[in-house]
């Protein structure tokens, strides 16, 4: 396998400067015909031969000039002598076919259920045709599609049409992993919007027929994006015409082709009855962050693929900062703090931690990771705080002008910011470079009114990186009287140094801190606090962030000593949790947070970091035992709020609303193991939307009950894919420990279970490596039944085999006996003859 590293870029020796496509489709034999309009880069002086990217394709015809050429052909593209290419400018013409309906992999042109689709970031338009495949070639795309399908869609504005035949242009200059091509017997959920210039632009949601009455929340989603895009960022949507298609089989989630949005349909599609509150927030933050590429991504794209956390964390932080204006910004947060934890720390205390910016790759499909989207955001974020709005919006503004039109990197956006601010962010730069997350230890003094916090800094070694160097981290703080009011309102101390002090006068009393209000850096907090302080904080904080985090910290505290100590659920817990739980003035989707348990897999985390080694079983009993506890001491309260919760008012998918269900179900999750589940059946019999129907499902299979409801429930919803997905992935998250291995054996006998679409696969064997004590259970059925279907699907689709198989990235953690089964597992993958470069790669790295 060829490492490519970030040292060796250079610009390639070839500009594109017009590409004309036509596409004859057929199933099992479609033809492409290609005209690149080709010139020397003068960047890179000399004559050089000509070296295209190209895979699994049939070469039909090649010409230069118009003269035909023979060029040397291998495994992954073409070269042309130099003395077969005129010294100018000059025309290249390609014909190849191809086989979409034989393509499993889901990269370049597929089919799903008898439409024509694409996905070509990061490398699949080589799989199409000939091209010079990489982000820094932008051209301008013209493209014919001939096919009897109905609906004939590529990147652009229309040009014209006719029966079996359409013509796109773009008059964009993009690179071709923008491109998209879809085809298919579709129906749209039509909009317009007029931008802020006044320019009328058609919005199309394109679905199988029979979904377009579950378009209307993408589509409003979309319209709320374009004109926030406008106000916030000053930018306005550049073409006359925007498209989205779902499709049914995606790698991924969406993919932000220039006009042409292609979307997992479990993204788009959305009815009460069919999507949960989660469905909509999701909906409306990924139709938001396929949208914002527009300008970051494609307008301003990557130089190279070590840039990917230009475009991808400064979407993501983009879309966090909309859905936060859209939403309560406060449990916002909370949420993608609880993500960025769960993916992003574990990923980065593991055998796959890399930078932000990784230094080099073997298959960059694999580094579309937490570190490159979700720590890639929190950098941005600390810029923001770091510089100020204004400064931020000075610099944003600046990006944009001197960068449109560019393949940018992170030093061109670096100095945007310094450029803008006079900042020298020079040590700041390592956030890019250094992986791992730092620790921050906290040590306080209280002397003569004065008060002292001190704070060190560390970061573990990460794979090929023992050593770090101190980084630039801002810690918001605000101080508490004992009387719980705020003496000192949020300010951020900016940390540079490795061991750092800041004081504090003229404080009467020694007073409570709060810090890294609003998790203002990516950095694991190490500050022992007693349960008194803590419970002090999640009653007083006037940081929504830090109250809630003083009780999950709490919660952790006592869910640790349950599993170390065997010590009981402690009553200062249980007692903090029902002032919040039934606190009417706080907003009730914060409260259900509030009462939402540290995950098990976190927990491990946790422990491991303690410097102990998680046990699985003893942690599932610990959560157990305390959902019990929380369940004992909430007593009837817990009827009342469901009760209260309960309005019938029409279904809205507003995060107000979304609160409401959220507390509630937290309630009747409690209240089932009270009353064996009782009420959860009423309610699962009484739902009104999806939300209450899976959410009291939940509830009852938590119990070890809902047999019935199960089967009810796939009666009704075993037409609908994307329900069942649900169905599948709900059982296997709840199953008992020692069950979680079967029941996915049985699960996978079901002829419904077709393992070829990720979507299906993901709900499944996705859900059982997610099931953290099923799949490290010490009999090693967890680990070998993933390990199974990693190797059965691999062959087919390399691409999310490799994303699932990070289940494993974890084994260090655990103890001998795990490490052992696991590391077998991982062994007995590495050694699968044929095995994909993307698999080998993440087994690889996961052994080293
Ligand atoms: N930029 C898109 C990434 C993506 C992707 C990457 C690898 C293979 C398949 C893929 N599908 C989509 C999506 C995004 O981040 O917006
Ligand atoms: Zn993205």
């Amino acid at each position: 396998q060829k490492t490519i590293h970030l040292a060796d870029y250079q610009p390639f020796t070839h500009l594109v400067e017009r590409v004309e496509l036509t596409f004859r489709l057929a199933p099992g034999a479609t033809r492409v015909l290609a005209q690149l309009h080709l010139a020397p880069n003068p960047a890179r002086p000399g004559r050089h031969p000509l070296r295209l990217d190209g895979e699994g394709l049939r070469l039909v015809a090649c010409a230069v000039a118009g003269q035909a050429v023979a060029p040397a052909l291998d495994d992954s593209g073409l070269t042309i002598a130099p003395e077969d290419l005129p010294e100018g400018p000059f025309l290249l013409e390609t014909e190849v076919e191809i086989a979409p309906e034989a393509n499993t992999a889901l990269e370049g042109l597929y089919m799903s259920k008898g439409m024509y689709c694409t996905q070509c970031e990061a490398e699949g338009f080589r799989k199409i045709t000939y091209y010079l495949d990489r982000p820094d070639v932008m051209s301008r795309f013209r493209v014919r599609i001939e096919s009897d399908l109905p609906v004939l869609l590529s990147n652009g504005n229309p040009t014209a049409n006719g029966q079996g035949w359409a013509e796109w242009d773009d008059p964009w200059p993009k690179p071709a992993y923008l491109f998209a091509l879809v085809a298919g017997d579709l129906r749209a959920h039509s909009a317009d919007f007029t931008t802020a210039s006044g320019r009328k632009v058609a919005l199309n949601i394109w679905v199988r027929p029979g979904d377009e009455d579950r378009c209307a929340y993408a589509m409003d989603s979309l319209i709320r994006s374009m004109r926030w895009d406008e106000e916030v960022y000053g930018r306005e949507y550049d073409l006359d015409v925007f498209n989205i298609v779902a499709v049914d089989d995606f790698n991924m989630g969406a993919m932000e082709n220039k006009g042409l949005n292609i979307f997992n349909s479990r993204y788009v599609l959305a009815s009460p009855e069919t999507a949960t509150d989660d469905d909509y927030a999701r909906i409306e933050a990924i139709i938001a962050h396929e949208y914002f590429h527009n300008w970051t991504g494609n307008r301003i794209t990557c130089r190279d693929w070590f840039q990917l956390c230009l475009k991808e964390g400064l979407t993501v932080f983009r879309d966090h900062q909309f859905s936060g204006d859209m939403r309560s910004a406060a449990v916002r947060r909370i949420e993608e703090v609880v993500a960025l934890r769960a993916r992003q720390f574990r990923e980065d205390a593991g055998p796959l931690a890399h930078p932000v910016r990784p230094e080099s790759f073997v298959e960059i499909n694999n580094f579309y990771t937490a570190t490159v989207y979700e720590k890639g955001s929190e950098v941005i974020a600390m810029l923001k705080t770091l510089v100020g709005d204004q400064g931020y919006k000075r610099a944003l503004d600046l990006y944009f002008d001197r960068h449109d039109g560019d393949a940018a990197t992170i030093e061109d956006w670096l100095n945007v910011f310094e450029d803008a601010t006079g900042r020298d962010l020079s040590q700041f730069k390592l956030w890019y470079s250094q992986a791992g997350t730092p620790r921050l230890q906290v040590a306080e003094d209280w002397q003569d009114g004065v008060y002292t916090l001190t704070f060190t800094q560390s970061t573990p070694p990460t794979p090929g990186q023992p050593e770090k160097a101190p980084r630039v981290i801002p810690i918001n703080v605000g101080l508490l009287n004992p009387n719980g009011d705020e003496v000192v309102p949020t300010i951020m101390l900016e940390m540079t140094q490795e061991r750092q002090s800041f004081r504090f006068q003229g404080l009467a009393a020694r007073p409570v801190p709060s810090i890294l209000r609003g998790f203002s850096a990516p950095v694991v907090l190490e500050r022992e606090a007693p349960p008194e302080e803590r419970a002090f904080l999640l009653a007083h904080d006037t940081d929504p962030f830090n109250k809630w985090e003083a009780g999950r910290a709490l919660a952790k505290d006592v869910m640790a000593a349950m599993v170390l100590q065997d010590a009981p659920p402690s009553p200062a817990w249980l007692d903090a949790v029902a002032a919040v739980a039934f606190d009417g003035g706080l907003d009730p989707a914060f409260r259900a947070l509030c009462l939402r348990l540290p995950a098990e897999d976190d927990m491990a985390q946790t422990i491991h970091a303690m410097g102990r080694i998680p046990d699985p079983a003893r942690i599932h009993s610990a959560r157990r035992a305390m959902a019990g506890a929380l369940a004992i001491r909430l007593g009837e309260g817990l009827v009342q709020l469901c009760r209260d919760l309960d309005d019938g008012a029409e279904f809205s998918p507003s995060a107000e609303q979304a609160g409401r269900r959220a507390l509630r179900l937290a309630a009747l999750a409690l209240l089932a193991r009270r009353d064996g589940g009782k009420l959860a059946a009423e309610a699962f019999a009484g739902a009104r939307s999806m939300t209450e129907e899976i959410g009291a499902l939940a509830a009852l299979l938590d119990v070890g009950q809902g047999a019935a409801e199960l089967q009810v429930f796939a009666d009704r919803w075993g037409g609908d894919a994307n329900v069942m997905d649900k169905w599948f992935a709900l059982q296997l998250a709840l199953a008992e420990p020692g069950e979680a291995a079967e029941l996915t054996e049985r699960l996978t006998a079901r002829a419904d279970f077709d393992w070829k679409n990720p979507n299906r696969f993901r709900s499944v064997v996705g859900a059982l490596a997610a099931n953290h004590a099923g799949f490290h259970h010490l009999s090693g059925r967890g680990y070998r039944v993933v390990a199974d279907w990693l190797l059965k699907l691999d062959p087919l689709n390399p691409q999310t085999a490799a994303r699932v198989s990070t289940a494993f990235e974890t084994w260090p953690r655990y103890d001998a006996a795990r490490r052992k089964l696991a590391q077998a597992e991982l062994e007995r993958i590495l050694a699968a003859p044929d095995l994909s470069g993307d698999l080998r790669e993440m087994a690889g790295r996961m052994l080293a």
